[in-house]
């Protein structure tokens, strides 16, 4: 096992759905997680909400319900966000979880004790948005310059700590640990922050004010300060996983923070003094990147600019979108995202380039060789400079990622795609073809073409770790990429096995046209101005959340005639493994037969008789091998272990409408 490496995203508000901007350090996580187990080493990932706080509260106010049920909701959408678009994360770690208010509660008690927090009366600038005073310096024309709002003026008496006390210790480990934070530009303005006298943190809220909150332990009038309350979620769940393991010991020393510059004061200043006056170790390593900016903003769902990564998803496909993001932002830096550089880049790279490079190099191979792979030919000058720059190319790439200079990698392995490209430019494998004294030539470049395919795709696995799967079988080979074959075997020249015969070209990165553009980027506006009204404070125009599917209106919803059924008899269907049949009183003269796909949740299928349904009556009947099925028994589940039929609590009859 090589080294172990502890990954973090923020914990995400969750006053927000998840956006493009919450993706990128995410998958960005996700990328280097997969690269570390690619190398050998132990990585681990966490992410997760942030869900105390007044903007929360807002939130749920302003929808009508009550906190908790408003976190629960979108802390499941994170969740499941980041599952659907296939991010592989250790633990998610909620700050409304015990595991996570107990070691808030005793940071909070070890660092009173120890006299940095004590009681005081405060006036300031607070920024609900930021969750955060804000000096007089950090405004622009009077406004927070991240949610271009006003702060407001809040004065109140609450508990203090006291950051200054740390600041000499923060600024010694700064100076000597170079690549602490990175990249340098932040690291210098920490540093030029800490030039001033830090300001008392204040770490309270008054209950009369807030509720929503973890509270105090030596004073239960009050609640913590969302901040000092979620930094904390980076050793509490480790200190308590989801599984219930303590991995501190063995994983804090190896913690890399990863952020966007938004939370660089929290993080560099906060957080530090925070865990110096708790006597906890400080973290490894602090990443810092810039934003993905819409236009000349930064993305985000107050200034009602987002991209969905569930509609992209759909869109386009996420793994086209981490390639981007890998390809275009420079490590620290503003990018744009726009639909229009998206698809330039997808189709002059992925579509184009490596997409292009593969069906032909496969289809000459197919039409010429029955796809077969001949052994690794003798090669001449031509391959050797790309074998050469192959090598190159895979030998730089773990110094890249150290130094997160992604998309130094990614250019240089577009760089060799490209040189490969020309190679069969120059090579004519379609001309060779037709020249039976040729063969030897063409077997040479038909190998040469995939082989870069090969290892290009070995590069970019962690990056489309399922896009580059499909074409690594494709080309056969088949070697896991979990760290249990190192690294130069699976990068070195002379990796794809003579004698594997490629199946079906898999279809990989069509091209977009300028129609799909067209119509994704007119959604994508009406989106925005939707959000924008609703964050300009109009009432929300429809619910926050996406669409599953296809959206239907009322009326198609009001043509399904919903009846409370009660099961009058359950059996077993001989020769139909899926199926029960249920004769289901619904008010009428005789029972209906309906047979019903739930077989596995009920191998004892008599514990459904008497139960309460809920059936589809206007179904048209169904004519099966077994008898007609006479409607549809709705159940909860399908696809899972967890299937079970929808029922009611309350006293209701057969034949009631459901509605
Ligand atoms: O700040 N470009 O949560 P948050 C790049 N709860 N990254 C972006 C982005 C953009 N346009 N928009 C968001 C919080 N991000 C706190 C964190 S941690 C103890 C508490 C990403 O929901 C980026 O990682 O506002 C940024 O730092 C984070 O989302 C802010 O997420």
């Amino acid at each position: 096992m090589g080294r172990t490496v502890y990954l973090t995203t923020p914990i995400y508000y969750v006053n927000a759905e998840p956006h493009i901007g919450h993706s990128y350090t995410t998958i960005l996580v996700d990328v280097l997680t997969r690269y570390h187990k690619m190398m050998g080493d132990r990585a681990y990932f966490q992410t997760g909400t942030d869900e105390h706080g007044e903007k929360i509260v807002q939130a749920a106010q302003k929808r009508g319900i009550e906190p908790q049920e408003y976190v629960d909701r979108v802390s499941d959408l994170f969740a499941s966000t980041w599952q659907d678009i296939g991010i592989a994360y250790d633990d998610f770690v909620r700050t409304t979880e015990p595991r996570h208010k107990a070691l808030v509660q005793e940071v909070l008690q070890r660092v009173k004790d120890k006299g940095d927090i004590y009681f005081d009366e405060y006036a300031g600038l607070y920024c609900v948005g930021c969750e955060r005073y804000l000096t007089a310096t950090e405004l622009k024309d009077g406004k927070c310059p991240d949610h271009e709002v006003e702060p407001k003026e809040v004065k109140e008496a609450n508990y203090f700590f006291n950051m200054e006390k740390y600041k000499g210790r923060l600024i010694e480990h700064i100076e000597a640990n170079p690549g602490w934070i990175r990249p340098e530009r932040f690291r210098n303005e920490v540093l030029s922050f800490l030039k001033q006298p830090l300001e008392p943190l204040c770490i309270s809220r008054p209950k009369s004010r807030l509720e929503w909150g973890i509270e105090l332990p030596f004073d239960d009038a009050f609640v913590t300060y969302v901040w000092f309350d979620a930094l904390l979620n980076y050793v509490s769940a480790v200190k308590e996983t989801a599984k219930g393991e303590d991995l501190f010991d063995a994983l804090w020393p190896a913690c890399n923070h990863v952020i966007a510059k938004d939370i660089l004061k929290t993080h560099a200043i906060y957080w530090p003094t925070m865990l110096l006056a708790a006597d906890i170790p400080l973290f490894k390593q602090l990443d810092v990147h810039g934003y993905w900016l819409a236009g000349d903003s930064k993305m985000s769902k107050s200034l009602g600019n987002v991209v969905r990564p569930g509609s992209f998803d759909r869109h386009f496909g996420i793994e086209n979108l981490r390639y981007f993001f890998f390809r275009e932002m420079k490590f620290g830096r503003d990018s744009s995202f726009t639909y229009e550089l998206f698809v330039e880049r997808y189709n002059s790279d992925l579509a184009n380039g490596l997409g292009n490079l593969l069906s032909r190099v496969s289809s000459i191979c197919k039409k010429n060789r029955g796809g077969a792979i001949r052994p690794v030919p003798e090669v001449t000058g031509a391959e050797e400079a790309l074998i050469d720059k192959a090598a190159t190319v895979a030998q730089r790439y773990p110094e890249h990622f150290e130094q997160r200079d992604f998309h130094l990698a990614v250019e240089e392995i577009r760089g060799l795609l490209g040189a490969t490209d020309n190679y069969i430019n120059t090579t004519a494998p379609w001309k060779l073809a037709k020249d039976p004294d040729r063969a030897e030539e063409l077997d040479r470049v038909l190998y040469t073409g995939l082989e870069v395919v090969r290892i290009a795709s070995i590069l970019l696995h962690p990056i489309m770790p399922r896009t580059t799967r499909t074409i690594l079988d494709y080309l056969g080979d088949e070697r896991p990429t979990d760290g249990s074959v190192p690294w130069d075997q699976l990068t070195a020249w002379g990796g794809l096995t003579a004698g594997h015969i490629l199946g079906d070209v898999p279809r990989m990165f069509p091209r977009i046209d300028e129609k799909k553009l067209e119509q994704v980027s007119a959604e994508a506006e009406a989106e925005a101005a939707r959000a924008t009204a609703e964050a300009a404070g109009a009432a929300p125009v429809r619910g926050d959340f996406e669409p599953i599917g296809e959206e239907i209106a009322i009326e198609d919803f009001a043509k399904l005639d919903l009846r409370v059924g009660v099961v009058r008899e359950a059996s077993l269907v001989e020769g139909a493994d899926k199926l029960l049949r249920l004769m289901v009183d619904i008010g009428e003269e005789r029972p209906r037969q309906v047979f019903a796909g739930i077989r596995s949740a009920y191998p004892e299928p008599a514990v459904l008789e008497g139960r309460h349904v809920i059936v589809v009556a206007n179904l048209k009947p169904r004519k099966m091998k077994f008898g007609f099925s006479e409607g549809m028994v709705l159940a909860g589940g399908g696809g899972t272990d967890r299937l079970c039929t929808a029922t009611f609590k309350g006293d209701l009859r057969p034949g009631d409408k459901v509605s």
